[in-house]
């Protein structure tokens, strides 16, 4: 190009298209998951894109749901995607979800949480639950559910009121857990994730 003559991109300026992106996941200590999400009011641009890099989180973990807190975000939103892995995916989205019915009737299932890698414990719920919710274009909806999709469901709606499913075990086990990631983040964080005490504030086990 001649010295002084100016480029135009016909097809006018580059828009800046944000890629969706794998974010870290929290794990305890860390306070964050001690938090309280927010009600989300409107779907913007931002909570687009926070969705879609919460589905690409779960699905590299790889998890089965995922609390928009895990990602450090105190927003009331959960993914979910149930399908097995040679089935096609199904994404599924929850927005405000709550819990308006649970069954008398307990199940027993094992188990994990991203932001507690590798620990594994039978915890006790409700067998059947009715969760309502927002879908992705904010409409009003209501399921029920009982099996994985309950315990998932009861799991992630715990962890948008600060709740982890250590809070449903044995005091013994969950002190036991406690310590050991307490140890761990001490080596690698020098205990800053410590600055307030992890305690939950409600003991369920
Ligand atoms: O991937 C996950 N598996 C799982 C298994 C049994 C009960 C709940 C879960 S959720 C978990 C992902 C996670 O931590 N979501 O918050
Ligand atoms: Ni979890």
């Amino acid at each position: 190009m001649a010295q002084g003559q100016s480029r135009i991109d016909p097809a006018g300026p580059t828009p800046y298209i944000a890629a969706m992106a794998v974010r870290d996941i929290l794990i305890i200590p860390d306070k964050r998951l001690r938090l309280k999400s927010e009600a989300v009011k409107a779907i913007d641009k931002p909570l687009s894109a926070l969705i879609d890099d919460m589905f690409e989180t779960m699905y590299a973990a790889p998890g089965i749901g995922l609390a928009a807190i895990q990602i450090g975000v105190a927003k009331r939103v959960v993914t979910m995607d149930l399908a097995k892995k040679d089935e096609p995916k199904q994404p599924q989205v929850f927005i405000n979800p709550e819990v308006i019915w649970v069954s008398d009737e307990k199940a027993i299932y094992e188990e994990g949480c991203l932001s507690i890698p590798e620990y594994y414990e039978e915890v006790a719920r409700p067998k059947a639950v009715k969760v309502k919710f927002l879908d992705s274009k904010l409409k009003p909806q209501e399921i029920e559910a009982e099996g994985l999709l309950a315990t998932c469901l009861q799991h992630e709606i715990d962890h948008i009121n600060g709740v982890l499913f250590i809070d449903h075990i044995s005091k013994l086990k969950r002190d036991m857990v406690m310590k050991k990631f307490k140890k761990a983040a001490k080596k690698t964080d020098g205990g800053k994730s410590l600055a307030e005490d992890q305690e939950p504030s409600h003991h369920i086990g």
